[in-house]
């Protein structure tokens, strides 16, 4: 294959599903060390509860039974609280109250699932029998579920650190101008909006192997994690758990991650301390059950919104309060979700001169919630286009229109919510989707399904989001603990093989594909000589990880700075051994040339000699490799429109959803066939949201819906076949010019989903997920309310 069938803009296959698709990935759980031992966790049946007595003795008789850890020991061996690593204000200036997390709590239980204690034994299940053994008496205490109920006065209190359960109580945006216009608003839409909460599934469960070598006093942990540097920094500078430089943390293959696997959870945690109170290396391995019941869940907002509109339908003010649940403790990043990354976006495509949010954030009985594809942006877009789409109904306008009406076209756009969008062509992709959707052919679609009894409707979502959270400096300011660059290293061999240090993580991206096709587009050598490294923090210098679809827009763009670097280095080396002017070397198709010459010399013969340093300009060190830091000059704000068009049957109130239609601008694509993977898998998860998936609790923080018979994920015969297209706006913050796009489908589509359901059946009074049920009852309550008008 020729280098520009592998390089930017190619589809190629990805190269790391050879090992995947025929089972030869290596996973946490795959990993053994002679010697191991098995971790199994006590954990607590009761949401909110004292914990009035623990006795071990039976366990710990167990055979197998290697020790039976606790609280007490956890708390006197000095290991550091969990913490949450984004310090965010109230209004008033008071900082968030962080409740104290143990790894294993000893006094009171806020969760259901929460662990007390834990077994190391010889097998996995000599140390769950073991842990079933352990018996802990708890008195119970009230729990209260719902983010709203635990705001009232005589709610349960779950931490005395927070009076009221209230985390804090942060605003965005100008009041009194957002005040002013809907002072002087011809219409205002009001609505209610609850975006409901999920829990994320990756196919691989969290895992934990953990070994202490006592004679180097030095700990190995292999992990599910999509950000190891991360891990090791977080668990050396506030856990406790040892130096940086005597912990070494691997991500190998990871199954997925979605956002769950960036936080460092009490387990990863016990199983390193337990590794070196036992002296044996220890493992855990999540079942689905502890996954649903302590995997950080996601979204769980309580919202309301007013849009203010002239009474030429131009929007002149937005005005939200919103309640997030964050569950019993702060986990790592959870204060930045219903904050800076979900209100900084409530301008969505529009230019609207003011808003004001408020975000009130909230401890209850449940699992902590945190980051989940999208994290805070599907919250704003679900809000922001459920309220455009209702206003547009509301004055009359064709909900295309209407929005068209209120795009902003001119950049950079300075939104009143922080955020300055960079790039984009919003109108570009609007036309897109409705041609593609043939929008002018709804209204006979809509009357052919009517003739078979069945109501159909058509729904719109413009999204925008903001991926490559940066700058390091400008997230400081707003309370980020850690700098949100990037780094990467390449080493080019004396053979001219090339290995790519990157400190992205991919666990399911396609990095190996996407960033050697970088490599090879650049200085134009076969993939198949590009080793891309990631995931283990002995080998590659620190870096920050995935996340926030930011791989491409700030991984990527670190990559670049280093080979710009090689590549300098690289001609000034083929300049000397050419005798040619360093301004004459161009390099093409592999191979270092001398323009207007017929000189030229192969790419790996110039890296031979980078090595051997035989012949080297003056003063030139040996070797080619180069390393590169790069911290972004601004977020990248991937945007587009999806339409869903629905059939649903009214007397069942079953959804099917007939077309489904996604145009995202993500700038420069390197790899399309893996971007519309990255597309289909975001629009799989939306729709889940939309209309299947939801972490049920009852009253007393029992989690309903903790198994796949009660939780429903979407499956291949849910969802329509999609039909997808990107229009290109480059990003002009970073070499590339690309934008993320890995939430984008997950960020966009549960609106359009239930603006195309509330269309169909003619009843805005619905809330996710729009089960078979939840449908039935809105076209009945929607008849009724008719029958009484
Ligand atoms: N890409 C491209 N052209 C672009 C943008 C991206 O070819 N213009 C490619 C990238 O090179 C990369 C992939 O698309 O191979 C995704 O890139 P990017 O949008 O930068 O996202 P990240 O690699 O940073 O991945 C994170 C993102 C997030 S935040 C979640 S959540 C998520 C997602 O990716 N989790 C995933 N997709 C996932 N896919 C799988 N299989 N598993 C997960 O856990």
């Amino acid at each position: 294959m020729t280098s520009s069938a592998e390089g930017i803009g190619a589809r190629v296959t990805r190269r790391e599903d050879k090992r995947f698709v025929t089972g030869k990935g290596r996973y946490t759980d795959d990993m053994t060390v002679p010697g191991m031992a098995h971790a199994a966790f006590v954990r607590s049946p009761h949401a909110h509860a004292k914990v009035t007595s623990l006795d071990a003795s039976a366990a710990r008789a167990m055979p197998g039974v290697e020790a039976v850890l606790t609280s007490e020991e956890l708390v006197a061996d000095g290991v550091g609280n969990l913490i949450c690593g984004w310090m965010i204000h109230s209004k008033d200036g008071s900082p968030m109250k962080m409740g104290a997390w143990r790894a294993l709590e000893g006094d009171t239980v806020r969760h259901v699932g929460q662990a007390v204690a834990v077994v190391v034994a010889d097998t996995p299940a000599r140390a769950r029998d073991a842990a079933d053994a352990v018996v802990v008496e708890y008195e119970p205490l009230d729990a209260v579920v719902d983010a709203l109920d635990a705001l009232k006065p005589g709610a349960p209190q779950l931490h005395p650190e927070a009076e009221g359960n209230l985390i804090y109580d942060w605003e965005i945006g100008d009041q009194a101008t957002t005040d002013a216009a809907f002072a002087s608003a011809a219409h205002v839409t009001r609505m209610e909006i609850r975006n409901n909460r999920l829990v994320p599934n990756a196919m691989e469960p969290r895992a934990a192997l953990a070994s202490y070598d006592e004679a180097e006093e030095h700990y190995t942990l292999w992990t599910t994690s999509q950000n190891p540097h991360v891990a090791r920094l977080v668990l050396s500078a506030f856990y406790n758990i040892a130096p940086e430089h005597k912990l070494r943390v691997i991500a190998p293959d990871v199954g997925g991650g979605f956002g769950s696997k960036i936080f460092i959870y009490p387990e990863e945690m016990v199983c390193l301390w337990a590794s070196k109170k036992t002296g044996l290396p220890v493992k855990w391995a999540a079942d689905r059950t502890e996954a649903f019941l302590t995997d950080a869940h996601g979204r769980d907002h309580h919202s309301e919104a007013e849009l203010a509109l002239d009474a030429d339908n131009r929007i002149t003010g937005f005005r939200v309060k919103t309640v997030a649940n964050l569950g019993a403790y702060m986990s790592l990043f959870s204060s930045s979700v219903p904050t800076y990354l979900y209100a900084t976006l409530l301008s969505g495509q529009y230019a609207i001169p003011a808003i004001h949010a408020n975000v009130k954030a909230v401890y209850t009985n449940t699992t902590p919630v945190d980051a989940y594809r999208g994290a805070g942006r599907p919250e704003a877009t679900y809000l922001v286009e459920r309220v455009m789409e209702t206003a547009a109904r509301e004055v009359g306008m064709d909900p295309a229109e209407f929005r068209r009406k209120n795009f902003v076209r001119s950049f950079p756009h300075q939104t009143p919510v922080i955020m300055c969008y960079d790039a984009g062509d919003y109108d570009a992709s609007l036309d897109a989707a409705l041609q593609a959707i043939d929008y002018a052919g709804f209204a006979a679609r809509k009357a052919e399904a009517a003739s078979r009894g069945k109501l159909r409707g058509i729904g719109f979502s413009c999204y925008i989001e903001a991926c490559g959270i940066a700058p390091s400096q400008a997230v400081g300011s707003l309370g980020a603990g850690v700098g949100l660059w990037e780094s990467a290293e390449v080493r080019v061999n004396p053979v001219g093989t090339i290995e790519v240090l990157t400190g992205s993580h991919s666990h399911g991206q396609g990095h190996e594909t996407t960033f050697a096709q970088l490599v090879s587009d650049r200085f134009g050598v076969g993939l198949d000589t590009v080793s891309i490294v990631h995931g283990d923090t002995d080998k590659v210098q620190f870096g920050m990880g995935t996340y926030g679809s930011r791989s491409g827009a700030v991984g990527m763009s670190a990559i670049v700075k280093a080979l710009d670097k090689v590549e300098a280095k690289a001609k000034k080396l083929a300049a000397h051994l050419m005798e040619a002017a360093e301004g004459d070397i161009t390099l093409e198709g592999g191979t270092f040339k001398v323009a207007g010459t017929d000189k030229e010399l192969p790419f790996f013969q110039v890296a031979l000699a980078a090595y051997t340093a035989h012949n080297m300009p003056e003063g030139m060190e040996p070797g080619l490799k180069e390393g590169a830091f790069y911290d972004p000059t601004n977020f990248t704000f991937p945007a587009g429109t999806y339409i869903c068009e629905v059939e649903i049957d009214p007397d069942t109130g079953k959804t099917e959803i007939v077309d489904f239609v996604a145009a995202d601008d993500f700038g420069t694509i390197i790899n399309p066939m893996i971007v519309e993977g990255q597309v289909h898998g975001g629009l799989t998860q939306g729709i889940g949201q939309a209309l299947l998936e939801n972490a049920a609790y009852d009253e007393d923080g029992q989690l309903l819906s903790g198994s796949y018979m009660d939780y429903c994920m979407p499956r291949a015969d849910d969802v329509p076949s999609y039909r997808l297209m990107t229009t290109v706006t480059t990003c002009p913050g970073n070499p590339l010019g690309m934008k993320g796009c890995g939430e984008a489908g997950a960020i966009g589509s549960p609106p359009a989903v239930i603006n195309a359901i509330t269309d169909a059946i003619g009843s805005n009074d619905l809330v996710m997920p729009a089960t078979p049920a939840a449908v039935w009852q809105a076209i009945r309550q929607g008849r009724t309310a008719e029958a009484a008008e």
